[in-house]
């Protein structure tokens, strides 16, 4: 069984869609089960208003995606069962494993204030997964060393407390496009981007999706041509159209003879593809009681799945 996360850590935006969720709704998607982790949201500054809305929006866009409902859940609707388990986990880590993951480095390096979840968050990742059964894990290069702790720990208890969690492996996630960011080309499209004319959010309104792209960064040539290394905004734009459109940048490059005509043609195809997603996600949050009922049974399936193994975990460490 395979598990995937997105964090609303920002608005949903098209590198998003098109690089994973698109994935994730196609046939025989890349995992069994995906989670909005709401809660690995609060590991810096944040606001809970925004990210209570940020994460019926995230939800929402994952349903109107075409996710089926019932492989869906929020993390938050586990906080209990999870607290309890990141507390076993953390009983069962070292601070000098915690202390020696990258992204901790990276993101507490020189800082004041930094709360101890971003600390700690790689644990309650692994409970994540280790809650589920999941065996695989889909993850980026930047996780992997996240998922190796997650395999630490579960062997770890396993063989101290005895056998509750499976062991589960990273794998390689089945990406889309790689998007970049219209106005700064050289960094990845981001939804917690400080500046958002870089950046198409799935619910952005058609003429707004338009402007950025009008006013996205190139070169100075004037005849489109795929080159990533030397020309990565005119082939960012390549790319996106070419995810769009199910065709491949180089096709792309010769059917347009200006940046002019290249950019329309982005700005419809990306239009075109975020209008159902959008006007579904509208529809959704709109009127909130279906999306309630999908978040209330994905949290009693989630909930379910785990129980057994929380049970036994707390029993085996002493405590239940
Ligand atoms: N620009 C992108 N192009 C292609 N795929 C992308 N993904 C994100 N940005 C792009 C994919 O979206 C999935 C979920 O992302 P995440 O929530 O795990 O966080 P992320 O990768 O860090 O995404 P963001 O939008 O850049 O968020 P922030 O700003 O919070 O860091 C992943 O499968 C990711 O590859």
């Amino acid at each position: 069984m395979r598990i995937s996360g997105i964090t609303p850590s920002g608005h949903p935006q098209l590198g998003n869609y098109l690089g994973a969720i698109s994935r994730w709704a196609a046939e025989g998607g890349p995992s069994d089960l995906y989670f909005v982790s709401d809660l690995h949201g609060m590991t810096t500054t944040h606001n809970p208003a925004g990210l209570r809305s940020r994460t019926s929006e995230m939800l929402a866009v994952l349903i109107a995606s075409g996710i089926a409902p019932e492989r869906v859940f929020v993390q938050s609707d586990l906080a209990r069962e999870l607290g309890a388990l990141t507390w076993i986990l953390e009983c069962t880590c070292s601070y000098g494993e915690a202390a020696r993951m990258i992204q901790f480095k990276e993101k507490a390096g020189g800082r004041s204030g930094v709360r101890l979840s971003l600390l700690t968050y790689p644990v309650l990742m692994a409970a994540d997964i280790l809650l589920q059964g999941a065996d695989e894990v889909p993850v980026g290069e930047d996780q992997q060393q996240h998922v190796e702790l997650t395999r630490a720990l579960a062997r770890r208890f396993n063989s101290t407390y005895g056998e509750v969690f499976a062991v589960p492996e990273a794998v390689l996630p089945l990406t889309g496009a790689r998007v970049r960011d219209l106005a700064d080309p050289t960094r990845k499209m981001s939804k917690s981007a400080r500046d958002a004319a870089g950046v198409v959010f799935v619910l952005d309104e058609p003429d707004l999706v338009r402007r950025k792209i009008r006013r996205a960064v190139t070169d100075a040539e004037t005849v489109p041509a795929y080159d990533p290394e030397r020309r990565p905004g005119v082939s960012n734009l390549l790319e996106i159209l070419a995810a769009c459109s199910g065709t491949t940048p180089r096709e792309e490059a010769e059917r347009h003879g200006s940046y002019g005509a290249l950019k329309a043609a982005v700005a419809e195809a990306v239009v075109e593809t975020l209008r159902p997603i959008r006007e579904r996600t509208l529809e959704l949050l709109a009127d909130p009681a279906e999306l309630e009922q999908v978040r209330k049974a994905g949290a009693a399936r989630a909930a379910d799945r785990g129980e057994h193994r929380l049970s036994s975990a707390l029993r085996l460490i002493g405590a239940g």
